[in-house]
């Protein structure tokens, strides 16, 4: 059988476009921003472009709720632009991917308004409505003990007054969750697929698709946070009895008849064979999931996201060697990513993005990454090595409403606890992800290039842009040092790994030294060639004796000084210095 598909080999790149390119200076991204850049996305490798909501929105959650699934929202532009973007994306060989949000619409989308305006409303039965409950004082309760995902502290459940029950919104009470159960309410997200599919959009990334399905008895979660009354329900709704059908029901409605990318987003996701369910050769679903393994790394298990969790190399290892195993021993597909929107920069989460070692860094991620297998995602400035906001930087400076909520939690929990609000304040500078959302850094003049120099970015840009940014790393793509630019680097890894696709997209994979604590090493191969490769993921000299088995013929890319590669030993034992990344072709 012939495996082979255009978006197992594609490189993804996610625009988030508020803070893309701003063209009409009023300091926030657009669409006629991502048209003008086109060419840069296409001279890094570029193959599709995927956009984060631009549709009509209140922006209670960045355009995660949305109002108008059929129109722009006027702070991007206008349906024209996009028509724009997609006839000159195409005409580069560029696809674009929209972002499929309905779990949850805003609170202000018509179907909202209608259907919270009375309890006969035709719409009422679109959204999850429930009356309360009382507890033995006689206090109202919402219906059970499920806490909001971007206000941990909060129920999410929200009270309305005027009909006297509560809906829910999983997220936040802006954003109330649709009720799939309903037949029309699935059709009318059917329609949606043809209205973007027919405008020319090649496929969906599918925003926490896996909550669709709730267990109808909404039964209370059990305590896992004790100091917490709302607890994570997401054994309740993640992966929900009727989901697969429904996957099934967009296959056979909408996708079958197009030629589409989709890739669905799915928290909470563990079980292997629930995966395979959706994404195995045979499945009729998705053709591949965000998994959260990697980026949930540095959360406490169980606990909330808000928590620091020390992990090392090896956990890190188990995890992409399972993520790898489960595409070629079980036939699935996966995604590749270590950044978004909602992530920390990768450069400071998974190394050290101190000046001296944030380029070795952010060079490792991208020779992991292009020499793995699974559909590759790019966030915008990952290519360019950008680094989490400044330590320096107050609450104030963060625009989220996931980091806005918590920081009141904490205050309200804590007030004038200097040391807890430190630690709060510690917590987001690592976690928030306002750390991915500040404006890409395109060049060294005023607000990085991002927006004009007398206009004001809606989110102050990074302090290190003078260094840190596309201009001067295109301008010098080779180093004094012998070292190519991040933005070099990534260019180079997203060529070579197309042009032996047979090894990083298609080919095996396995762990040379699994039990390894530091070295992260592996080979792939085809049935022409094989590379290997080795990541020295800590900041120590190494001596590694991972080699003993393997011939390396030549070495081909490192982080360090290239015209060096030579002087590494071909076999034996293998000198490492820190964060050192090599990539071998083997005899
Ligand atoms: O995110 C869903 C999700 O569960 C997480 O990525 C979540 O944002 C994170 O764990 C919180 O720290 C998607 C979108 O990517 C995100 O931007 C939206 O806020 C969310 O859905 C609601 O639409
Ligand atoms: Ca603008």
């Amino acid at each position: 059988v012939d495996n082979h598909r255009w978006w197992k080999e594609a490189a993804v790149y996610q625009i988030y476009p508020a803070s893309f390119l701003d063209t009409n200076e009023d300091g926030w991204g657009d669409v006629p921003g991502i048209t003008k850049k086109l060419d840069y996305l296409k001279d890094l490798g570029v193959d599709v472009i995927w956009v984060s909501p631009i549709y009509k929105s209140p922006q209670a959650d960045m355009g995660y709720d949305i109002a108008d699934y059929e129109d722009i929202d006027p702070s991007y532009g206008t349906l024209e632009d996009v028509d724009t973007l997609i006839k000159e994306a195409n005409s580069r060989g560029m696809k674009l991917v929209m972002d499929l949000v309905v779990n949850h619409t805003s609170n202000e989308h018509a179907w909202f308004l209608d259907s919270r305006s009375s309890k006969s409303s035709p719409k009422r039965d679109w959204y999850i409505w429930k009356p309360p409950k009382y507890d033995a004082d006689g206090n109202r309760q919402p219906p059970n003990n499920w806490a909001q995902i971007l206000g941990e502290a909060n129920s999410a459940w929200t009270w309305d007054e005027a009909t006297q029950e509560y809906y829910l919104s999983l997220f936040t009470p802006e954003q109330p969750d649709l009720n799939w159960e309903n037949p029309a309410v699935r059709s009318a997200v059917h329609d949606i697929l043809r209205f973007w599919l027919d405008r020319g959009c090649s496929g969906f990334r599918m925003d926490v698709i896996n909550l669709i399905s709730k267990v109808q008895e909404f039964p209370d979660a059990p305590i896992a946070v004790p100091t917490h009354k709302y607890q994570p329900g997401d054994k309740f709704y993640a992966n929900g009895p009727r989901l697969h059908e429904w996957l099934k029901e967009i296959r056979r409605e909408v996708l079958s008849k197009y030629d589409t990318i989709t890739v669905g987003e799915m928290p909470f996701v563990r079980d292997e064979d629930e995966i395979i369910r959706i994404v195995g050769a045979e499945s009729e679903e998705l053709n591949m999931i965000f998994a959260f393994d990697l980026v949930d790394i540095d959360n406490v298990p169980g606990d909330f996201k808000f928590t620091l969790y020390d992990w090392n190399a090896r956990d890190l290892k188990r995890i992409v060697n399972r993520l790898q195993r489960l595409m070629i021993e079980r036939n699935g597909w996966n995604s590749l990513f270590v950044e978004n929107h909602d992530q920390p920069r990768s450069v400071s989460r998974y190394t050290d993005d101190s000046d001296e070692w944030r380029e070795y860094g952010a060079k490792l991620l991208c020779l992991m990454q292009t020499t793995l297998a699974g559909t590759l995602y790019v966030y915008q400035g990952e290519e360019l090595g950008m680094r989490n906001v400044p330590a320096s930087w107050g609450p104030e400076e963060y625009k989220d409403i996931e980091s806005i909520n918590f920081w009141k939690k904490y205050n309200k929990l804590y007030p004038n606890n200097q040391e807890k609000l430190s630690l709060a304040r510690k917590i987001l500078q690592k976690k928030a992800r306002d750390n991915a959302r500040t404006p890409v850094q395109w060049t060294s003049a005023p607000h990085a290039g991002f927006t004009s120099p007398n206009s004001t970015p809606w989110m102050r840009v990074n302090d290190d842009y003078k260094t840190i940014n596309a201009e001067a790393q295109i301008a010098n793509p080779q180093s004094t040092q012998g070292t190519l630019s991040v933005h070099a680097f990534w260019k180079r890894g997203l060529e070579n790994r197309k042009s032996h696709k047979d090894v990083f997209v298609y080919g095996d994979f396995e762990l040379i030294d699994a039990n390894d604590e530091k070295v992260i090493a592996y080979r792939r191969w085809s049935k022409d060639e094989a590379f290997i490769t080795v990541l020295n993921l800590s900041g120590e000299k190494l001596s590694w004796e991972g080699l003993a088995d393997f011939k390396v013929r030549r070495w081909v890319a490192g982080n360090y000084d290239e015209r060096d590669l030579d002087q590494h030993p071909k076999s034996g034992k293998l000198e490492l210095r820190p964060w050192e990344a090599l990539l071998g072709l083997c005899e």
